[in-house]
C-alpha cells in the first residue's frame, strides 16, 4: 500500500474499545471539522476488520482497540509501525475510554495523570525473555491542562486524577457481582476507599499499557475516559439508556473539542 501518501498527514490517533464507537467518533469528526466525503462515498473501515476497525477522517485516524491491555498492545505496536513507514511526525495518541469512577458522577471526564496497576503500584509489570519488567506509566504530557482548560465549556465535569488499570473486569476491579469473588462487601470498600485516597478517580483496563507505552516512545499521549458509574456509591448502573449513552459520550465531546482547538491553534499559532 502506498503508506506515505496514506497516512503521512497523521497528527492524532484516537483509540477506544468499540468499533462502532469509533465509527461514531469519526463521523462526528468529520461534521466538527467539516471535511466532507467526496459526493456518493460513504466512510469506511480500512483494511481487515475482524480484529479492529480503522477509519481516516482527514489527519485522524479513530480505531478500536478491544478490551484489556494484550488487545491493545498488538493495535500500540501495529499503529505505531504504520506511522512510522508513512512518515507522519508529531503524533498525538488519545484514548478515549469508559470507566468506573471514584468519587466522582457518571459523565464526568477523568484525565489521566498517571496509571496505577490492579496492586495500585506505579508501573507496569510485563513478562519478557521470561523475566519481570517493570516500565513506568506516568502520563508526562503538556497536554493535559489544554484539555481541562477547554473542558470548561462543556455541562460535564473534566478532572485529572490517577487512574487503576486492571486485568479483570470483575475481581480485578473488586466487584461483588461476577461469577465468584472471594472477600466480602466490606473488602471491597476498603480496597476502593484505599485506592481513592491515594488520588485515584477512576478504574478501567488499560491505562496502564497506554500509559508505559506512550513514555517508552516519548509519544505525547493521553486518555480521558468517561464515568459510568460511581463506585463508592454502588456497582449497578441504575440509569436510563439515554442517560447512559450521554455518560459514555462526554469524552468523545471533549475529545473532539481538543482536536478542533489544537488543528485551529497549528494553523494560526497566534
Ligand atoms: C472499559 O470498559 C471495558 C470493560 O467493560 C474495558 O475495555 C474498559 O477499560
Ligand atoms: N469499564 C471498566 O473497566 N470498569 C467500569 O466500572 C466501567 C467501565
Amino acid at each position: 500500500m502506498p503508506l506515505r501518501e496514506m497516512f503521512g498527514d497523521v497528527k492524532f490517533v484516537c483509540m477506544g474499545g468499540s468499533a462502532p464507537r469509533m465509527e461514531r467518533l469519526a463521523k462526528e469528526l468529520a461534521s466538527a471539522l467539516s471535511i466532507r466525503l467526496p459526493t456518493g462515498m460513504q466512510l469506511a473501515p480500512i483494511g481487515k476488520t475482524e480484529r479492529y476497525s480503522l477509519f481516516k477522517v482527514g489527519p485522524i485516524i479513530c480505531v478500536n482497540h478491544g478490551m484489556g491491555c494484550p488487545s491493545l498492545s498488538i493495535l500500540m505496536h501495529e499503529i505505531t509501525k504504520l506511522l512510522r513507514h508513512a512518515q507522519a511526525e508529531n503524533v498525538i495518541y488519545i484514548r478515549i475510554g469508559t470507566s468506573g469512577g471514584l468519587g466522582v458522577s457518571p459523565g464526568t471526564v477523568v484525565l489521566t495523570t498517571e496509571a496505577l496497576n490492579g496492586l495500585l503500584e506505579p508501573y507496569l509489570e510485563m513478562a519478557i525473555l521470561g523475566r519481570r519488567v517493570r516500565r513506568e506509566t506516568m502520563i508526562d504530557s503538556d497536554l493535559l491542562s489544554e484539555i481541562e482548560k477547554i473542558g470548561d465549556q462543556f455541562p460535564f465535569a473534566v478532572e485529572k486524577g490517577k487512574t487503576v488499570g486492571t486485568d479483570c473486569f470483575y475481581e480485578g476491579q473488586g466487584r461483588t457481582d461476577g461469577a465468584f469473588h472471594d472477600y466480602s462487601e466490606e473488602d471491597k470498600m476498603e480496597f476502593l476507599r484505599n485506592a481513592a485516597s491515594r488520588g485515584v478517580k477512576n478504574i478501567e483496563m488499560e491505562a496502564t499499557y497506554f500509559a508505559m507505552f506512550c513514555k517508552h516512545t516519548g509519544i505525547r499521549g493521553v486518555i480521558m475516559c468517561s464515568v459510568l458509574v460511581n463506585r463508592l456509591l454502588s456497582d449497578q448502573i441504575r440509569s436510563t439508556s439515554e442517560e447512559l449513552a450521554y455518560y459514555s459520550n462526554t469524552s468523545s465531546q471533549l475529545a473532539i473539542a481538543f482536536i478542533k482547538h489544537h488543528l485551529a491553534q497549528e494553523s494560526n499559532p497566534n
